[in-house]
């Protein structure tokens, strides 16, 4: 069913192609997104132990395993979500990434980028091809390191947007979230990562979606057969690039590390 009819549909996908960018307030159940909070937790403390991040100081990058609560059809297969990401970037996309980006106390801002280089050298323009559905696991405001984005530099070179932005054309702009708020965006926009200054961690989900025919080696979600067997039909036909495996490693090897383009 979903929360949007077919003309709404077409109002927020349009607004994505002027802004790269659209937010669904209050649209997953807050008890739904803190069953994920509470799975996730554990799942960062490792990598906090290991290192003092692996996205820049204070900033951790943690792929999710694909089961439990991370395994839910009713969020990766939400029928708005879905909607708006096949009228942006056509029929058919396909899941490709399952994670999390978390600042915790002592991050700082992040350089402007975007997470991808343009599809073909010298032609920045081309429509939407990878995007990112986010949504935080904690309530988001200035204090906890809210994404700061700009609207309208998804279709145009790295050098022109961040032309525009200093000179005002395409100014900053911080996206508080709470629990249940989602944000779909290409993956061009130019943003960035700020400090996260409370002593609680940040999650937010990145749910990757690509246009059918593109493959992102640098990413991947390890499916356990026994999840992927019970799947809607849509749901396995979202993951069909993705690998099948007995179980999920415990521990993912973090190789997606060029992410600033
Ligand atoms: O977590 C955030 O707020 C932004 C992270 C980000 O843009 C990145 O690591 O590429």
């Amino acid at each position: 069913m979903g929360r949007y009819d077919e003309s709404a549909r077409d109002a927020l996908a349009q607004d994505f192609e002027r802004d790269g960018f659209v937010l669904l307030r209050a649209h997953f159940p807050r008890a739904t997104i803190e069953a994920w909070r509470d799975a996730f937790m554990p799942l960062l403390a490792p990598h906090r132990e290991a290192a003092d991040g692996n996205r820049g100081p204070g900033r951790y990058y943690v792929t999710l395993p694909f089961e439990g609560a991370f395994a839910d059809p009713s969020i990766f297969c939400d029928e708005d979500i879905v909607a708006i990401v096949e009228r942006v970037a056509g029929a058919d996309p396909v899941m490709c990434q399952l994670a999390t980006d978390t600042p915790v106390r002592g991050s700082d801002f992040q350089d402007w980028h975007r997470d991808t280089p343009a599809l073909f050298d010298d032609a920045p323009e081309t429509p939407s091809f990878q995007l990112a559905v986010n949504f935080p696991l904690v309530d988001v405001d200035d204090s906890n390191g809210p994404l700061e984005t700009t609207r309208g530099t998804h279709r145009m070179s790295r050098e022109e947007a961040l032309a525009g932005l200093a000179d005002g054309r395409f100014p900053a702009e911080r996206v508080p979230m709470r629990v249940g708020d989602v944000m779909i965006r290409d993956v061009r926009g130019l943003h960035r990562g700020t400090p996260n200054l409370s002593g609680a961690p940040r999650p937010m989900v990145v749910v990757g979606y690509s246009r059918a025919w593109y493959f992102r080696p640098e990413v991947r979600i390890d499916v356990p057969r026994d999840v992927f067997a019970s799947l809607p039909a849509r749901a396995k036909r979202l993951l069909r690039y993705n690998p099948q495996v007995e179980s999920t490693a415990r521990t993912f090897d973090e190789s997606y590390r060029q992410f600033a383009y």
